[in-house]
C-alpha cells in the first residue's frame, strides 16, 4: 500500500476569507491536513516567491495540494473539489448547477467588492488612499448590491441557497458576508438569520484571529 501524505493547505498569516472557505469544509468533512501560512504583506509577498509561483503561477492562496501531490487553486474550485459525493454538494444536476452560479457570483458580484473592502480597512497599506472617490464609491455600492441580492433570495423563505440544504454555496458566500457588517455593510434579517444558521452546523470553525490585531473577526 503506498504512503497517503496529509492535505497540505496554503493560507495566510491574516485571516483570509477564501481561505476560511476552504479550512471550513475541511472541518465539517473531518479531513485531517496540515498548513503553511504565508505573508502576504509583504513585499513581495510570500504567494510570489518562486517556489510558490512554480506551484501556483497565479500566486494566491488558498492554494491545497492533494494527497497525490496535484495542486488545486481558487477557493471555490477547492469546495467544489472536496464536496463532490458529500452531503455538501446536492447529487442533482439542476441544484449543482445553482451551487455553481452562487459559487460565481460570490467571486464575481461579491469578493470582488466585501472581501476588497475588508482587505483595504484593515491590512492594505495606505487603505483607500490609491483610490479616488467615484472607485471607492462603486466598491460599497457592489458590495451592498451583493448582500441585497442574498437577502432577496433568501428573504422569500428559503433557508440555504441551493434548496433545503446547507451546501457550498452557503460556504462561499458566508466567509465574507461574516464579516461584512463589521466593516460596514448593512445586512438585513433573512441573511442576519442565515449567518447563524451556518455557525450552528456541526464542525463549524471560526474564522482565525488575525495577528496584526486590526481586525476584531
Ligand atoms: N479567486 C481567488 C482569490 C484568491 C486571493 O485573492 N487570495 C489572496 C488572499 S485572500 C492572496 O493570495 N493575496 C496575495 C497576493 O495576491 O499576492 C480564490 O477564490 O481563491
Amino acid at each position: 500500500m503506498g504512503l497517503i501524505s496529509n492535505m497540505h493547505l496554503y493560507d495566510s498569516t491574516i485571516p483570509s476569507g477564501n481561505a476560511y472557505k476552504v479550512r471550513l469544509l475541511l472541518s465539517h468533512l473531518k479531513i485531517p491536513y496540515t498548513t503553511t501560512n504565508l505573508n502576504i504583506l509583504s513585499v513581495p509577498p510570500e504567494t510570489r516567491s518562486v517556489e510558490f509561483l512554480a506551484m501556483n503561477p497565479n500566486g494566491r492562496i488558498p492554494t491545497l495540494v492533494l494527497n497525490d501531490g496535484t495542486v488545486l487553486a481558487e477557493s471555490n474550485a477547492i469546495l467544489f473539489y472536496l464536496a463532490e459525493g458529500t452531503d455538501y454538494l446536492p447529487d442533482d444536476k439542476l441544484q449543482k448547477a445553482q451551487a455553481l452560479q452562487w459559487l460565481f457570483f460570490e467571486q464575481y458580484s461579491h469578493e470582488p467588492y466585501v472581501a476588497v473592502w475588508k482587505f483595504r480597512t484593515y491590512w492594505a497599506p495606505g487603505g483607500f488612499d490609491d483610490l479616488c472617490e467615484s472607485e471607492v464609491k462603486k466598491l460599497r455600492e457592489r458590495g451592498q448590491e451583493a448582500i441585497d441580492v442574498m437577502e432577496t433570495h433568501l428573504g422569500s423563505g428559503r433557508e440555504w441557497f441551493v434548496g433545503d440544504h446547507y451546501s457550498i454555496a452557503d460556504i462561499a458566500l458566508y466567509a465574507y458576508t461574516s464579516a461584512a457588517e463589521m466593516i460596514g455593510f448593512k445586512i438585513d434579517g433573512s441573511v442576519k438569520a442565515w449567518l447563524k444558521r451556518v455557525e450552528q452546523q456541526e464542525e463549524w470553525i471560526k474564522i482565525k484571529n488575525d495577528p496584526t490585531g486590526k481586525c476584531l473577526s
